[in-house]
């Protein structure tokens, strides 16, 4: 008989990410068995019974609902975990806080700041644990960054750079909407490469580097029209395929970013590069074992680039999983964010981001956003940005 405390989950969605929590919830009892609460797959919720029936099945949920709201309604769900649309984010969180659920939320946040804004202080009033998954923090490698940072080896910092570069969709065929193209669609996701990419690079490079003060950003949307897959008709795209922009942080240094679903080889280039005075840093997650590092310090006859792989005991995450040398891949990510969860749970300490954290990773996308359809800097933190929340 298990001593552990059940935390009974209500998974709503049953996409990509649906699958990535799924397989997290499953793994943690096996490879972070010291945590006190075992995850529990209470229930999953989707549109579409049979395959929802399906999903359950295949995942090991033990009922299944066809509408959000009444996972809400169960007294036998602790956590609710949003996977679903982006435009769905902020309804299914205020209504699970104010019944008092914990929250696991799919990234970004919301669409845009003021939904962000009203699901932070739901969460908020109601007191309930929360956290959003930008799982890229949680790679071992991206872990060990912080670490190497944070111990200030890197000294003064200059530049951060980063990219997050697909091309998925260059064909002019692909519709927007409906289920699997709804990242096109600007009603269901709110941005484009913007919310969907370069909010994973905003968010690590905070975490990293610290806050971003103002931005200068250039959008492009390169198909002007697609089939949407709910109406059958040709529709405009309200949707940013590409965008770059260039920031200063609150150190300052100065960032550049760039995402694009239009470099056409490129399935899911996320790369980070960070230079300091006395050394740098690069990550690539076509590699994410390893970590490039480079030290000024180093004897000059042995000074160059070196490649940690970083799959050590000793180094972040790895000492749950095989022996060093062996690699671990994308879907720990998400299991390593369900252990630090749980374990948040235990500590009292919130599991970050937090929505509080994401709120300014979300300024940032929106300072973005009005930075390329103002053509003018964008400050992240000021009255422009109070005027879109109530506006
Ligand atoms: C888009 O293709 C996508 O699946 C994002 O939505 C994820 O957040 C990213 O991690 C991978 O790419």
């Amino acid at each position: 008989m298990s001593t552990k405390k059940e935390l009974r989950i209500g998974l709503i969605g049953t996409g990509f990410m649906g699958r990535t929590h799924s397989n997290g919830y499953n793994r943690v009892p096996n490879f972070f068995p010291q945590l006190q609460y075992n995850p529990v797959l209470q229930a999953v919720c989707s549109r579409n019974e049979a395959n929802v029936r399906a999903f359950a099945d295949q995942w090991g949920y033990k009922s299944v609902e066809t509408d959000w709201r009444a996972v809400i309604a169960r007294d036998d769900i602790d956590a609710v975990d949003i996977c679903t649309p982006n435009d769905t984010h902020a309804e299914i969180a205020i209504a699970a806080a104010e019944a008092g659920k914990m929250i696991l939320c799919e990234k970004p946040l919301a669409r845009n700041l003021t939904e962000a804004q009203s699901m932070v202080d739901a969460v908020e009033k109601a007191g309930v644990a929360n956290t959003v998954w930008y799982n890229y923090r949680r790679v071992p490698a991206v872990t060990l960054a912080k670490q190497i940072i944070d111990s200030g080896k890197l000294g003064k910092i200059f530049h951060y750079r980063a990219n997050f570069l697909q091309d998925w969709t260059i064909n002019a065929n692909v519709p927007q909407g409906g289920t699997g193209t709804w990242r096109m669609d600007v009603e269901a996701a709110g941005s484009g490469v913007t919310g969907d990419l370069l909010a994973h690079c905003i968010d690590t490079a905070m975490w990293l580097n610290g806050g971003i003060t103002d931005v200068s950003a250039v959008t492009e949307t390169f198909v002007k029209e697609r089939m949407h897959q709910l109406t059958g008709k040709m529709q405009p795209v309200g949707i940013d395929d590409a965008c770059i922009f260039h920031c200063h942080f609150e150190n300052g240094s100065l960032g550049l970013f760039e995402s694009t679903r239009y470099a056409r080889g490129h399935k899911a280039l996320y790369t980070f590069e960070i230079n300091g005075e006395n050394a740098s840093i690069r990550w690539d997650l076509h590699d994410l074992n390893r970590l490039e590092y480079f030290d000024y310090a180093d004897e000059g006859i042995v000074r160059g680039w070196r490649s940690i792989h970083v799959t050590d005991g000793d180094q972040p995450y790895m000492g749950k999983w095989w022996v060093p040398g062996l690699s671990i891949g994308y879907e720990h990510t998400f299991v390593h964010q369900v252990a630090d969860f749980l374990k948040s749970l235990e500590t009292g300490e919130p599991c970050q981001p937090t929505f509080r954290d994401s709120l300014e990773t979300q300024k940032v996308c929106e300072a973005v956003i009005e930075s390329a359809k103002t053509r003018s800097w964008k400050d992240t933190n000021v009255e422009w940005n109070a005027a879109v929340s109530v506006g």
